[in-house]
């Protein structure tokens, strides 16, 4: 028999009159207490879900009867806060149209982890910081790690991925994403990315990614900046291939836990308690990073980043892209590798768990841009207000020394 695949976080109502030993198995997969759903009164079910939900991303709801309404509302529960919608019910109907898995009164449960949760898996891996369209250097950086053959210059960019291949010890690449905008080749760049994730690597959708694929996708973006001139590069592709090319972006994850929980890697970064949540707090935070509301634009028009790395105390090590420094910077266990290569900077790569660094330089500077400084620090006032604004607060002095507990060798 197959078997019903209950993820960590789920939302999974129960509707009829269910063996009392499976509410007892779902209750044990999922530690949460089950609530009854009132179907003539859902208001106090309703707010107590959320609540769960918010905190743990996980429950459980007990109807009385099978009813398709409140079905429905439960899987919009679900969805509108990252959790899978599961339906265990002895008549599927429309529940079939709205939740992820359903299953009957016999089946059988198997708890399986979310899809951003792959922390079985070891690597070793590879991370690479932002591409932003620069597949020459993309492609010179991945044949120096063991991930392309040589003789790809000799191709058309958009036959480079067929020097991709699985690197021989195994090694996994990692996508810190951007992978897209600003620079030449940003259909190469996709196209690399998509036979990297092929053969077993991960790819962390970035903000300009996003905005890509609902532009690939047909959706109404706002076609100002970057994507002006990546539009037109893409535009040569049929609706069809685009529409897929959009779907598969977004078919992979803002964040990933990796390496039994030792690392976690999104384009923006991720404070600690988002860890392995898909809420839209957490993706938010994994695409877009932390911006300050009070605060004046930057000299380039976007918001004041927030820097939360100073305020990190997670045992988990981040590493992300997203914001461009001159050189790798290292806070707390927050490590951002994006050395601004489509500014005329370099293409960084951090090996997990060596910690060994390569780098790439730019050919040239694709764009203009600015490189804040990875050794300047934060003025005591200007943190106090701004930690005010991260929601996990620590007790520890965030202007004392930090000192990295990585000792970091360099080459390339
Ligand atoms: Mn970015």
């Amino acid at each position: 028999m197959s078997k019903l695949q209950i993820p960590s976080q789920s939302l999974v109502a129960v509707a009829g009159d269910a063996p009392a030993e499976i509410v007892e198995e779902i209750r044990n997969l999922l530690s949460a207490e089950p609530i009854f759903w009132d179907i003539n009164n859902p208001t106090v079910a309703k707010a107590g879900l959320i609540a769960e939900l918010r905190e743990k991303g996980r429950a459980i709801a007990l109807l009385p009867r099978y009813h398709d309404a409140a079905l429905r509302d439960l899987a919009r529960i679900a969805k509108g806060r990252g959790s899978v919608p599961v339906a265990i019910i002895d008549e599927p109907g429309q529940a079939q149209l709205h939740f992820d898995n359903v299953g009957g009164f016999k089946s059988v449960f198997e708890g399986v982890p979310m899809p951003n949760d792959r922390r079985a898996d070891e690597g070793p891996f590879d991370i690479i910081g932002d591409v932003h369209g620069c597949a020459r250097e993309f492609m010179t950086l991945l044949e120096r790690l063991g991930y392309a053959d040589n003789g790809w210059e000799d191709a058309g960019p958009a036959d480079w991925r067929a020097y991709i291949r699985p690197h021989a010890a195994g090694r996994k690449a990692v996508l810190l994403g951007d992978l897209v905008d600003r620079g030449p080749h940003n259909y190469a760049s996709l196209l690399i990315a998509r036979q990297l994730v092929r053969f077993g690597g991960y790819f962390a959708i970035g903000n300009h990614d996003d905005k890509v694929a609902r532009w690939l996708m047909g959706r109404d973006v706002v076609m100002k900046g970057a994507i002006v001139e990546t539009a037109k590069e893409l535009s040569n592709l049929s609706v069809a291939h685009r529409t897929e090319l959009g779907r598969w972006i977004l078919s992979n994850e803002r964040h990933y836990m990796l390496d039994q929980g030792r690392l976690v890697v999104a384009h923006a970064g991720l404070a600690e308690h988002l860890h392995g949540r898909r809420t839209k707090e957490a993706d938010a935070f994994a695409t877009y990073g932390l911006t300050d509301p009070d605060a004046p634009n930057d000299p380039d028009g976007y918001p004041a980043r927030i820097d939360w790395a100073h305020d990190y105390s997670g045992d988990a090590f981040v590493v992300h892209g997203h914001v461009v420094y001159d050189d790798v910077r290292i806070k707390n266990r927050v490590i951002s590798i994006d050395t601004g290569c489509v500014f005329g900077g370099k293409l960084t790569s951090l090996q997990w768990p060596e910690q060994v660094i390569t780098s790439v330089d730019a050919e040239k500077a694709y764009v203009e841009g600015r490189f804040a400084s990875a050794s300047e620090a934060l003025s005591p006032n200007r943190w106090k207000r701004l930690r005010q604004l991260i929601p996990r607060r620590i007790n520890h002095d965030p202007c004392a020394h930090w000192r990295s507990p990585m000792d970091m060798m360099r080459h390339g």
